[in-house]
């Protein structure tokens, strides 16, 4: 029986387990990836494994979330970032060179290795044909240091693309059309690996796109082959050695396939609040909007950046409309200096911002109460843009150019029909915003500065023998992170200080949850269907752990946020019976008896103490993942075995 792409890599880096699907299997990891806003908790935590130089072929920390510089706090986050890579022996990419995923995937992801990243779009550089995953901070830190990074083996399912797309369709409009199809929740625990004749119609840029908004599928990740495009794209990078062919076997198996056909697509939005309600741009022709913002790492390439260009060139943004760009990286954003399209943009009036994560990240750039945003970006969860009442859609760079123009939501394949958007053989290359690290006889006198904003992250104790603490919190399904630790310009700074960061924790769900929970001393959290879906952030964990928070029950979890309840030692707990969910109220004293016994044999009794009546809940974990929860997470377990 032939393999599958994503089998053929875990095969090479397999280290634990077996590819059959459901077990958990270990990896060894080529690459990592961090970026500020998760990266100063990861390499705390890293220092804390006390491992003199990193030993992985390449890991790289970014700048590109956090970079406003309001007050001393990003930038006291920044020179921390900088001078511990240049301890351990990382790369930096240096504030303004571009965003991670976007860099990565120019500069450094090669075919057929494995990359770890703590951020949840690290998924982009499956558009080169490498095995790449979202985590959280601390699996960074212990794959940097060697160590293996475990997932549970994923089933395949295969995405066959057929034909080609029409001019004003684009990529970002197959990904859509594949979460209109599969929904938020439709890629858990699954690998999206695209085939088909269709495949080769699209360039390595493209196939990004789509590989990146796998993880608003929550898939574990998705992944393109590597083949002549791929060549091409590597070779434009001055990178044709890192090239190798790969594909799956011609009889390779998948646990399920969906068809798409290219040449039926039309341009589409998700609409406001989720990546999954998508429309047709035709059927929400002339709502009016005011903001329009092209970039992130979903949609900011250099042939993204010219096709918008091209269309607002010898025009003027329409004059209720305000029109952001941010190019994905000074690579992108100097070729567009240099070949005159961003003349073109910015005589059409748009406004230029930093090549970074900016707006999608709520750092800046929100849109005025009520209004509608259209945003070639990745999640539109309500809120993330820093207006609660704001409505955003997600759409190509092709209907939120041309729609900027109208002032009105506009289909773009009339316009696009005109165009013909050549982007060059090579690219510019210029690598010198990449600090190297220390030689290993200099690492010794690198001092690490350590400003105030970097505090001390909360540890959790061993798992007692039991637990009865009340309900501080009860939410519905599809809760992100984003609800439970907000992002954006107010908050991002603090990303280094958990004390802090907790006033604001699960602010817009409940705003009394934070005065709550800390006056309850110890607490537990009930949820629905796909807790915890969005960013790969931590803090979602290490706040709440700091509030009291030491077990969560719900109806299913997304992966990443699960494994850092683990890593932290809060309990990821399962309703065995869903119907469970509705019998408990906010308040309601919960006791689990037994966790020892527990922790072993994967059932939790749950007796509730107000109610009178008991269910059971699973901890539905591999054996190392519990073992890890009976020592109050990985840092306790490590300092048990030490
Ligand atoms: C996001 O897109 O939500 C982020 C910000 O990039 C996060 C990481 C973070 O919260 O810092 C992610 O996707 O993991
Ligand atoms: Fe940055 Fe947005 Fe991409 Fe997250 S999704 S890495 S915030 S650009």
């Amino acid at each position: 029986m032939g393999l599958t792409l994503s089998e053929k890599i875990i095969k090479a880096h397999l280290v634990e387990g077996s590819l059959e699907a459901g077990g958990e299997i270990g990896l060894r990891i080529d690459q990592t990836l961090t970026q500020d806003s998760t990266g100063t908790m990861a390499y705390l935590q890293y220092e804390a494994l006390g491992i003199p130089r990193v030993k992985t072929e390449l890991s790289v920390a970014y700048i590109d979330h956090n970079i406003l510089q309001t007050g001393f706090e990003n930038a006291d986050d920044h020179e921390y970032i900088r001078t511990v890579a240049k301890k351990y022996g990382i790369r930096f990419s240096r504030p303004g060179n571009g965003i991670c995923h976007h860099v990565h995937l120019e500069r450094f992801a090669r075919p057929g290795k494995t990359l770890i990243g703590s951020d949840s779009h690290t998924p982009t550089a499956g558009g080169i044909g490498s095995l790449a995953f979202g985590a959280g901070g601390l699996d960074v830190a212990v794959a940097m240091g060697g160590g293996t990074y475990y997932i549970t083996a994923p089933k395949v399912t295969e995405v066959r693309l057929h034909g080609s797309l029409g001019k004003g369709v684009a990529a970002k409009d197959i990904i859509l059309e594949l979460l209109k199809i599969l929904s938020v929740k439709g890629g858990v625990g699954r690998i999206i690996e695209y085939t088909g004749d269709g495949v080769a119609s699209l360039t390595v840029p493209e196939r990004a796109t789509i590989t990146n908004m796998g993880a608003e599928l929550g898939a574990t990740t998705s992944i393109f082959p590597s083949d002549e495009n791929t060549r091409l794209f590597l070779a434009a990078e001055g990178r044709e050695q890192d090239y190798v062919p790969l594909s799956a076997d011609p009889d390779a198996v998948y646990d399920k396939t969906v068809e798409i056909d290219l040449s039926s697509l039309v341009p589409l939005a998700a609409c406001p609040h989720m990546p999954d309600i998508v429309k047709p741009v035709g059927e929400l022709a002339g709502q009016k909007l005011e903001q329009v913002c092209i970039g992130s790492c979903t949609n900011s390439s250099l042939h993204d950046m010219l096709t918008v260009a091209a269309i607002l060139k010898g025009k003027t943004v329409h004059d209720g409309v305000s029109l952001t760009i941010s190019p994905g990286s000074r690579q992108v954003l100097t070729m567009l200096s240099q070949c005159g399209a961003l003349d073109d943009i910015l005589s059409a009036g748009a406004r230029v911002l930093e090549c970074a994560c900016g707006p999608c990240i709520g750092m800046g750039q929100s849109p005025a109460s009520g209004a509608v945003s259209l945003r070639t970006f990745n999640r539109n969860f309500e809120g993330r843009s820093g207006t609660a009442d704001a409505k955003v859609y997600l759409v190509s760079p092709e209907t939120a150019a041309v729609s900027a123009l109208t002032g009105v939501f506009t289909d773009p394949r009339e316009v696009c029909a005109e165009l013909d958007i050549i982007v060059p053989e090579r690219f510019y290359i210029n690598d010198n915003m990449v600090d190297m690290p220390a030689g290993i006889d200099e690492a010794a006198d690198v001092n690490v500065r350590r400003g105030p904003n970097i505090k001390p992250f909360p540890l959790c104790e061993e798992l007692p023998e039991s637990i009865s603490y009340p309900v501080s919190l009860k939410v519905g399904d599809n809760i992100t992170t984003d609800h439970i630790m907000p992002a954006g310009a107010k908050i991002l700074p603090y990303r280094s200080n958990i004390p802090y960061m907790s006033n604001f924790c699960f602010m817009q769900c409940d705003a009394d949850f934070h005065t709550r929970a800390a006056g309850l001393g110890r607490s537990i959290i009930v949820g629905g269907e796909n807790y915890g879906q969005g960013s790969s952030r931590e803090h979602a964990a290490l706040v709440p752990l700091y509030l009291g928070v030491r077990a969560v029950i719900v109806k299913s979890f997304a992966r990443i946020h699960r494994d850092n309840l683990v890593n932290t030692g809060i309990l990821p707990l399962l309703f065995t019976n869903p119907t469970d969910y509705d019998r408990i109220a906010e308040g309601d004293v919960l006791e689990l008896t037994d966790l020892h016994n527990a922790v072993e044999q994967e059932t939790v009794k749950v007796f509730n103490k107000t109610k009178n009546e008991s269910y059971t809940a699973k901890l539905d974990l591999s054996e190392r993942q519990r073992r890890l929860l009976r020592y109050g997470g990985v840092l306790g377990y490590t300092k048990h075995n030490a």
